[in-house]
């Protein structure tokens, strides 16, 4: 049996590389002040742990992504654009982009609509959802690396894999949602998995 599937993948940090643009922009801005490197972020929120390691850092940080051509100039992660081709090309397979654009809206929902453009084609841009509330939005699963993922739905529809990222990769493994290691993971495996 093998039920249509509706698949939402979001953006930052499983399609295109934030932080690694982040932390680009931000020691080319600030070269003499203090950086975190990959291997050490913890939590999602960038701006939270820069913030903790010097309070003026936090503005600082901020300031990188709501600069023009912070979001357009992302690298996209290694074999995303494949892999989220080669998914929408299955049979029975719905995929969507669901990104939370910043609220500084000047650049990034444009910008966001763009790097779709550039990187998966015109077409891509009847997939995308620009929200900040992923519960409202009705699929079967939500491929993300954000561990917890609320809003005003208590029981969303679908299930949360997540995507790992240097922020994430050193939660325990209880309490939190299926991994995806990286797009060389066995995503065809999960998606299956939910077709019953
Ligand atoms: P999403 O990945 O769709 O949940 O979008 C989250 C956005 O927030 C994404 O553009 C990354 C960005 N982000 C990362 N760290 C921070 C932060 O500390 N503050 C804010 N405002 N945004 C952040």
């Amino acid at each position: 049996a093998s039920k249509r599937l509706r698949i939402l993948v979001d953006m930052d940090g499983v399609l295109a590389d934030f932080e690694g643009g982040f932390l680009k922009k931000y020691r080319a801005r600030y070269p003499d002040d203090p950086y975190i490197r990959l291997e050490d972020r913890r939590g999602f929120w960038v701006s939270a742990q820069y913030g903790h390691l010097r309070s003026d850092l936090c503005d600082k940080a901020i300031s990188i992504w709501e600069s023009k051509n912070f979001f357009i100039e992302l690298e996209p992660l290694p074999g995303a654009v494949e892999a989220v081709k080669e998914m929408s090309k299955l049979k029975n397979t719905d995929v969507f982009i669901c990104t939370s654009p910043i609220n500084l809206y000047s650049h990034c929902p444009y910008e966001k609509y763009a790097w779709i453009e550039k990187h998966l084609g015109h077409d891509f841009l009847e997939q995308v959802i620009l929200t900040r509330d992923k519960t409202v939005v009705s699929a079967d699963i939500l491929i993300d690396d954000k561990p917890d993922i609320l809003g005003v739905e208590p029981n969303p529809t679908w299930e949360h894999i997540l995507f790992t990222a240097c922020h994430n990769k050193h939660l325990p493994p209880c309490s939190i949602p299926r991994r995806l290691l990286s797009w060389d993971d066995d995503w065809r495996g999960i998606l299956d998995s939910k077709r019953q």
